[in-house]
């Protein structure tokens, strides 16, 4: 029999310029809420070119990345930090796939996306990543 262990983490979710725009906050919140997941830090901001440039450093030299980067500090965007029981992998799983083709139903880019460079939403995608994106947008620090 296996038994369930419990797995406290932290994530780092961004409603990125597309969402803000479409008032489509609102929505993607209330998927963290009901899933029960605590919040832990929230403000609305516009990116600097800097933070973006760091946010997204994986992606430096691929042909995408200046649109990238152009796009996510075209509009506010509403950073997030939520906790709760293996919340990187459930997140993933909730935002859908990068390509809304093949985000499935149900997820909020399934619903919602319908460009791969404006998918409304990014989420961490590894304990590291999430610590290393917490400290960039959070420096302040978390609640609790
Ligand atoms: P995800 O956001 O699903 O983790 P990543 O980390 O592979 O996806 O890509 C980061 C962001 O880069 C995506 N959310 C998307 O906005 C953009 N992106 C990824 N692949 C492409 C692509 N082929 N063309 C344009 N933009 C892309």
């Amino acid at each position: 029999m296996s038994e369930e262990k419990s797995k406290i983490e932290r994530t780092f979710v961004a409603i990125k310029p597309d969402g803000t725009k479409r008032k489509l906050v609102n929505k993607v919140i209330e998927k963290f809420e009901n899933l029960n997941f605590d919040l832990k830090g929230l403000k609305l901001m516009t990116v600097t070119r800097e933070l973006a440039e760091k946010h997204y450093g994986e992606h430096k030299g691929k042909p995408f990345f200046d649109g990238l980067v152009d796009y996510i500090i075209s509009g506010p965007i509403v950073a997030m930090a939520w906790e709760g029981n293996s919340i990187i992998e459930i997140t993933r799983k909730v935002v859908g796939a990068t390509d809304p083709v093949k985000a499935a139903p149900g997820t909020i880019r399934g619903d919602f996306a319908i460009s791969i460079a404006e998918n409304i939403i990014h989420a961490s995608d590894s304990p590291e990543s999430s610590k290393r994106e917490l400290e960039l947008f959070f420096p302040e620090g978390l609640q609790g």
